[in-house]
């Protein structure tokens, strides 16, 4: 298989230029997988070889079938959402027997209001995937659902403090090469907290607003730079609105292009989230929208890693279970569901059925 795979790729290079036929595109439902499967530990290389992208660590996340009830999670979790971008694809053939499989996350909680949590995945391109002399992907489009149970909340572990946004948990990491080399382009997207006013009043409690900065090498100075730090002042945009998403699923899709030079200043990050993904209640923000960055990375303007959630600063009161399906790793907007970042045209704030009363 790996020797067909490889074949495949040296006939295609052969043939077509990277740039203009040669789609890198991964998907994984994580169908087919064993049930139970650590994911931190790498079990995921050991099955793949060969897979284009890997999910070789983590920490605390492993694969569960949502027919069975998800431990962490109370409430029957809604099936995962279809994307048709995998759904038109054939199924990969794999010996485990989980179905409606996705990775779970589980995050520790604790009344010790000092006490942080973390649960993540890593993900990595396999580089035998990429055309001779690419490393990574200049174009890198990444989606994914998300399952924000019901018990979700975001707490605040310094409730005194003065600075009215607090927190910075990570929501998504994407970087070139081995994370220990600290010049290279980085993109990071948190979520802060809204805290206490000074009177005491509470500003929509458990709402996570986003906020992200992207560093690459500043060929200049010779250190990291900063393209791009955006927090509150980034648009105040809500990255889970409790009101609608617990329950949901939300479909995520990140879209970076890697600027052509170190003058050109034409990078793109894009950010969309679609809420209440796989309903008919659907709606879609994109929350980052940059035209013009000026973070080309040199030798490494590229990206070929990242992490799905990670550490969380404000941490937990409780144990909070999150999932994550549907997988998509890609070079061209081709190769992933396009109606999931379509800004719907009214953002349509209806709580969520069991809590709708009709007067
Ligand atoms: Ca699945």
């Amino acid at each position: 298989m790996k020797t067909f795979f490889y074949k495949l790729m040296v006939t295609t290079l052969f043939t077509l230029s990277f740039s203009n036929a040669s789609a890198f595109s991964y998907v994984d439902d994580f169908e087919g997988y064993e049930k139970g499967a650590n994911l931190s530990s790498g079990y995921n290389e050991s099955v793949t070889a060969g897979n284009a992208v890997t999910f070789p660590s983590g920490v605390d996340t492993e694969l569960v079938s949502l027919t069975d009830g998800v431990p962490g999670i109370n409430e029957a979790v809604p099936d995962s959402p279809v994307n048709q971008a995998i759904q038109a694809l054939p199924p990969k053939s794999r010996s485990g027997n989980c179905t409606q499989c996705a990775i779970r996350f589980s995050y520790s909680g604790s009344s010790d209001l000092s006490q942080d949590a973390w649960s993540e995945q890593r993900f990595s391109i396999n580089s035998d995937a990429l055309p001779q002399g690419k490393n990574g992907l200049t174009n890198f489009w990444l989606q994914y659902d998300l399952y924000i149970p019901e018990n979700y909340h975001f707490r605040d572990p310094e409730p005194n403090a003065s600075n009215w946004y607090g927190g910075g948990d990570k929501v998504l990491v994407v970087w070139a090469d081995e994370n220990s080399d600290p010049i290279k382009p980085m993109l990071q997207i948190a979520r802060l907290m809204k805290r206490n006013g000074s009177s005491g009043e509470t500003w929509d409690p458990d709402t996570a607003y986003l906020e992200y900065w992207f560093a690459s090498f500043d060929p200049v100075t010779g250190e990291r730079r900063f393209f791009d730090d955006k927090g509150i002042e980034g648009g105040y945009q809500v990255l889970i609105d409790p009101v609608i998403d617990r329950g949901n699923w939300q479909r995520r899709t990140l879209h970076v292009r890697m600027p052509t030079s170190e003058g050109s200043n034409d990078g793109v990050v894009e950010y969309w989230v679609e809420r209440r993904t796989g309903t008919d209640r659907s709606i879609t923000k994109k929350l980052i929208d940059v035209k013009s960055g000026n973070f080309f990375g040199g030798n490494k303007n590229y990206l070929n890693r990242g992490y799905l959630l990670g550490w969380s600063n404000a941490g937990y009161n409780y144990d909070v279970t999150y999932l994550i399906d549907n997988f998509i790793l890609a070079n061209s907007i081709d190769s992933i569901d396009a109606s999931a970042i379509k800004a719907s045209s009214n953002e349509n704030r209806l709580p969520n059925p069991p809590s709708l009363t009709i007067e």
